[in-house]
């Protein structure tokens, strides 16, 4: 496993060079969700398969920018599920963006993941890993990353981050989030998950969703490559990631591209969220 950690760090170091020197233009493709790809979205997952090709342990790996899965060694023990650059479009507003890994062990499922790494690119680089039911906080300088912290979440916080708009958000969430501000929370979203969730993690709680809409009643975050990652770091941390009904990672995954509503958050708030939930999934 360290061995995709240090691969992991020596890919970021190379996707930073190219966020700061890198074209934010658009390319001409698009990927399997149908989002346009820019040329760093491509640069950056060009770096990611280049990097992990050289490590023995990884079975198989597969981007959110492409649409299958690629082999290596049939040998290795891991299968990598990453999003190369979350929030790209970030990039040309300069505000934060970031790249989230989820490795699995068997088979493509939330039950199969046994460790994430997500990377922060903002002021600073950060890297946060969840492994052996620790999340722990390294930062970019001196050319290394450096172990900072252990992230643990209180059991209730004080910010809220919802997605979408809220024209196509159900009443139960609007009524959810709308109680939520009259308890006194503060909205805190940037439109990047990276730094949205990673911003309630260190702040020590409060809730992330991107429920069910009108126009994506499945979500639109994505299982292998954004959920069920962030999840695994959530309950880590102490908090719990779920669906609505049950733990995001319980549920099945039938594509690789499969999205699900998710509500991400300490204790406190996610118990506020099946409360609310119980009779609308
Ligand atoms: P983006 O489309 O910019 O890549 O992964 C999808 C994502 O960003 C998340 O980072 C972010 O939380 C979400 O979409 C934002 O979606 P909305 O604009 O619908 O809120």
């Amino acid at each position: 496993m360290q061995e995709i950690f240090e691969a992991i760090k020596e890919a970021s170091k190379q996707i930073q060079d190219v966020i700061e020197l890198g074209d934010t233009a658009k390319s001409e493709n698009e990927n399997s969700t149908g989002d346009t790809q820019l040329k760093l979205d491509i640069a950056s997952d060009v770096i990611i398969e280049k990097v992990f090709a050289t490590v023995p342990s990884i079975k198989a790996i597969v981007s959110e920018e492409q649409e299958e899965i690629v082999h290596l060694n049939d040998k290795g023990e891991y299968l990598i599920a990453y999003d190369p650059l979350d929030g790209s479009s970030l990039v040309d507003v300069n505000l934060s963006v970031g790249s989230i890994y989820g490795i699995y062990k068997n088979d493509f499922t939330g039950d199969n993941i046994i460790a994430s790494v997500y990377v922060v690119f903002g002021p600073r680089v950060e890297m946060v890993v969840a492994y052996k039911n620790s999340v722990k906080l390294y930062r970019l300088f001196d050319g290394e990353f450096n172990y900072i912290k252990d992230i643990k979440l209180e059991e209730k916080g004080k910010l809220t981050a919802t997605g979408s708009t809220q024209m196509c958000w159900p009443e139960h969430h609007k009524e959810l989030i709308n109680s939520m501000y009259k308890d006194g929370y503060y909205l805190r979203y940037s439109g990047g998950m990276v730094p949205d969730l990673h911003q309630i993690l260190l702040k020590g709680g409060g809730l992330f969703s991107y429920p069910g809409t009108t126009d994506k009643p499945k979500g639109k975050l994505r299982q292998l490559f954004e959920v069920f990652p962030f999840a695994l770091a959530y309950e880590y941390a102490g908090g719990q990631a779920v669906n609505g009904k049950s733990r995001v990672l319980e549920i099945e995954t039938t594509h690789i591209h499969d999205t699900s509503p998710c509500f991400f958050g300490s204790k406190d708030e996610i118990k506020r969220v099946l409360e609310v939930y119980k009779d609308h999934v």
